[in-house]
């Protein structure tokens, strides 16, 4: 009889009884010996699997633990995502550089829609007031205004996307009559442009149609930016397309055309709101003056600013080591998009209150951003008045300077008042579509969160 595999007399003191447990019995058979073995090589690689992908876990975990998490917050457009490639342009140009000719169709959708705003005021105005057309009595509303308005009015055909062309029906009209026929023609012919910015939503960066009728549109775009009446009407309805997100119109006969590739200016320009919370990870090309290895990769993460994205941002609270904040000073006279009745610099002054008391932010670095100084400057230089929107100002001076000094120390009073624990208050006032400028702040800003963050960390070793 063969002796039991279990038996305990086969035990030695330094034997693993797991092993005895395992070993083959002495009569295996050559076939069943091959089967054992197939067995064994498969479990085998399976546990070298799990082995390797524990230990990848473990240096990712490892790894992210020392990185440096940033997080940019503020409401919508106050230049989050702009100063993200301001970070990249800096400090990653290579990388920028490869990823600079997928914002082509951002900068062609972008143009397409302030084309598109245009005419739909356009239509407005005529729809609205008829007869009252302009104001200043030069263009009497006639047959052939009608003509025009009508045709305003009617959608394009699918088999004729430029529309019913109504101008073999006009008469021979005299100057006075030509704003409005004139423009409806204009709103036919560019008719197709609205498929266009559909068809770019959905087909970010492989528009290739896009770009042919863009470029074949290019004289009409250019007629429609640079007619005096349209100028003159939204002047009148204080429609400042200059300043708005993503303006290219004066950039038209550079655009609009099939071999475009955006600067790097037209990049940082460009307008993609952001959604939910992204994460980009930022490898710093010559990590400077401050070469340790928490310095040489940061995650940023760009947040969505309006109101319904921000509950997104409380989850990356925990992990942030830095915050900037960005606050957009030209907006005084400005209420949310999101609720007409919100006025922007409060909306502003809530969150920067609630974002420094947080007791989950308690200890990262914070910085202040006051952005979009250049448009400020612009929009006091055209007449706006400060203190009509914001009474605390008081009788100070309505200019740009004065009023950039009075909101820093505003917002860092409240970053003392509000910080749950003492902390050093960073702010700075950028324009960060200017992107020398902002790389100098930007090399700054880096160097001071760098040695904050590294004094902490000896302190806490
Ligand atoms: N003139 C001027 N424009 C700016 C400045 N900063 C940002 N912009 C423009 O403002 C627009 C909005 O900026 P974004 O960076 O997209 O704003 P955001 O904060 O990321 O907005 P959300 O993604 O909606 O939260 C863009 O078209 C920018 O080019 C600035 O300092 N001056
Ligand atoms: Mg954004």
């Amino acid at each position: 009889m063969a002796k039991s595999r279990f038996s305990p007399s086969k035990f030695s003191i330094n034997e693993d009884p797991l092993d005895a447990v395992l070993r083959p019995p002495p009569d295996e058979t050559p076939d069943a010996r091959a089967d054992r073995l197939r067995r064994e090589a498969e479990a085998k690689q399976v546990s070298d699997e799990i082995d390797e992908s524990l230990r990848q876990e473990k240096a990712v975990w490892k790894k992210n633990k020392s990185l440096f998490r940033l997080l940019l917050l503020g409401q919508s457009e106050s230049g989050k995502s702009t100063t993200l490639k301001n970070f990249q342009l800096t400090f990653a140009p290579q990388a920028w550089a490869a990823e600079r000719a997928s914002w082509r169709a951002v900068v062609q959708l972008n143009l397409v829609h302030s084309i598109n705003l245009i005419l739909d005021v356009l239509a407005q105005e005529l729809t609205a007031n008829p007869l009252q057309r302009p104001r200043t009595g030069a263009y009497p509303y006639t047959t052939s205004t009608a003509a025009a308005h009508t045709a305003l009015s009617t959608p394009p055909s699918p088999d004729s996307p430029t529309g019913p062309s109504f101008a073999d029906d006009v008469p021979d009209i005299s100057a006075p009559l030509k704003f409005t026929d004139k423009h409806a023609l204009l709103k036919l012919r560019l008719a197709p442009l609205r498929h266009v910015e559909t068809d770019l939503r959905r087909l970010l960066g492989a528009a290739d149609d896009a770009t042919e009728v863009i470029a074949g549109c290019r004289e009409d775009m250019k007629t429609l930016w640079e007619d005096g009446v349209v100028r003159e009407m939204l002047t009148r309805l204080r429609l400042r397309m200059e300043d708005s997100a993503g303006f290219f119109l004066d950039d038209v006969d550079r655009i609009a055309t099939r071999t475009y590739e955006p600067s790097d200016d037209d990049v940082v320009r460009a307008r993609l709101r952001t959604v939910g919370v992204q994460e980009y990870q930022l490898r710093f090309e010559n990590p400077g003056a401050v070469d340790r290895s928490v310095g040489r990769e940061w995650i940023i993460y760009d947040v969505g600013g309006a109101r319904s994205s921000r509950a997104a941002w409380v989850p990356y609270f925990e992990d942030a080591n830095a915050l900037l904040f960005l606050t957009p000073i030209s907006c005084f006279d400005e209420s949310l998009e999101e609720d007409r009745h919100v006025n922007r610099l409060e909306d502003s002054f809530i969150l920067w209150k609630s974002v420094v008391g947080s007791k989950l932010l308690r200890r990262c670095i914070i910085v202040l951003f006051l952005n979009k100084y250049d448009l400020l400057a612009k929009k006091l230089k055209a007449g706006a008045t400060i203190n009509k929107h914001l009474s605390s100002y008081g009788e100070r001076e309505n200019t740009a300077p004065v009023f950039a000094k009075y909101l820093h120390q505003k917002f860092r009073e409240q970053h003392k008042e509000y910080s749950p624990e003492p902390r050093s208050f960073y702010g700075y006032v950028t324009c960060v579509i200017d992107t020398k400028a902002t790389a100098s702040t930007l090399s700054s800003v880096r160097d001071g969160l760098l040695q904050q963050h590294l004094q902490r960390a000896d302190l806490v070793a």
